[in-house]
């Protein structure tokens, strides 16, 4: 058995300062060094980016995102995550395309609840003409109401992206989910290429990109330094970076993941705050699993968004008041503006 002995012995340690701006290192980045980050002691890491975080965003200022499931279930791809997924019994009722007034009434709750981006996700694969014709009018009408407005529809064409930048979008949500060799155990309906392309078109559009990943989905270190060498690589890095802990939902391929060590989640957004110095790092799915604790040292590893709501897309959140009151008990501030920026 381990005994206290057989911890690497401590190093003759001068007093740390907060690295300067300039130290901070920069890429192109190697999964390597990502590793080498990962696998640093848990403390110097979050110093670290601790520090980047205060170099690059006011303390304590949160970014609350309210998600709403706008067409829901029934989705031809096979992410083996996902409960959308019509091949997997996961209980989930597929639904159409909401209406206007509908999204619109959701959006203005959550506006008048304290958020300032509001993101509607689709099960597509990839939308139809039609289908962003509709989306459009849905995200000209909450951009109306004074929100940052994000879709996540599936796959785009160029002309899709221009027609939603048109309509008012500011952040399109495409993830990479994992790295690109641990892609094809995750889904096989679509290649981690396919998803490259859209990010380029979205990029190309003019609009914000949101890409991140999630983890406890039985990767190992190296594909998480691989996701988050990817994401930190591409150019400009995305201005949002959601990672996501696994929600293990019953009758998807996934469901009896191993969960991930919650303070190698810790480790993950401390690296992406580290290599992504100016994105929002968000803490999103998984946090209802997660605890004050784990969430607390998340915001102090460079965290500086949530999912704020009841829901998900189709699973539950933490309620609106546990939030406000974890917020407050941390003493975090949500967001007030919603002007973009260099730390938007
Ligand atoms: N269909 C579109 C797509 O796949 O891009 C948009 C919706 S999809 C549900 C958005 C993202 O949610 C996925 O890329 C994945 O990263 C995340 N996600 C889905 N199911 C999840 C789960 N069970 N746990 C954590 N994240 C999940
Ligand atoms: C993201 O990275 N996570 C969100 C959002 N982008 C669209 C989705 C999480 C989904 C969790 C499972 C569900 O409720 O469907
Ligand atoms: Fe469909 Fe998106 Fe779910 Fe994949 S993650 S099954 S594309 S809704």
């Amino acid at each position: 058995m381990m005994g206290v002995n057989d911890l690497p012995a401590a190093k003759a340690v001068t007093l740390h300062r907060p690295p300067a701006r300039a130290e901070v290192p920069r890429g192109p980045w190697s999964v390597a060094a990502v590793q080498a980050l990962l696998d640093k002691p848990f403390n110097d890491l979050l110093f670290e980016a601790q520090a980047v975080h205060r170099a690059h965003f006011p303390e304590g200022d949160i970014e609350l995102a309210t998600l709403l499931s706008v067409k829901t279930g029934g989705c031809p791809e096979n992410c083996g995550y996902c409960p959308q997924a019509a091949e997997f019994d996961t209980g989930v009722k597929a639904q159409k395309l909401m209406e206007v007034d509908e999204v619109v009434r959701a959006a203005q709750a959550a506006r008048d609840a304290g958020a300032t981006r509001f993101c509607m996700g689709a099960a597509w694969r990839a939308p139809k003409d039609r289908d962003v014709e509709k989306v459009a009018v849905l995200v000209e009408a909450v951009k109306g109401l004074g929100l940052q407005t994000c879709a996540t529809l599936g796959m785009l064409k160029p002309q899709h992206a221009q027609q939603l930048k048109a309509a008012g979008l500011d952040y399109y949500n495409h993830n990479l989910d994992t790295a690109p060799e641990y892609y094809g155990d995750i889904v096989d309906t679509r290649t981690y290429q396919d998803r490259l392309d859209t990010l380029a078109h979205v990029r190309a559009a003019g609009i914000s990109v949101c890409c991140g990943g999630i983890v406890g989905m039985g990767e190992t270190p190296v594909h998480r330094a691989g996701l988050i060498a990817q994401l930190a690589n591409l150019d400009p890095y995305p201005e949002s970076v959601p990672i996501n802990s696994l929600v293990r939902v019953p009758g998807t391929p996934l469901a009896d993941s191993d969960p991930i060590d919650p303070l190698d989640f810790v480790r993950m957004i401390a690296v992406a705050r580290i290599t992504m110095p100016k994105a929002r790092v968000r803490l999103s799915a998984g946090r209802q699993q997660m605890g004050e604790a784990v969430q607390a040292l998340c915001f102090l590893a460079g965290a500086n968004s949530i999912f704020y709501g009841d829901k998900l897309l189709v699973t539950g959140n933490p309620d609106v008041e546990a939030d406000v009151q974890l917020l407050r008990k941390l003493g975090l501030r949500a967001r007030q503006t919603t002007e973009q920026g260099a730390c938007a």
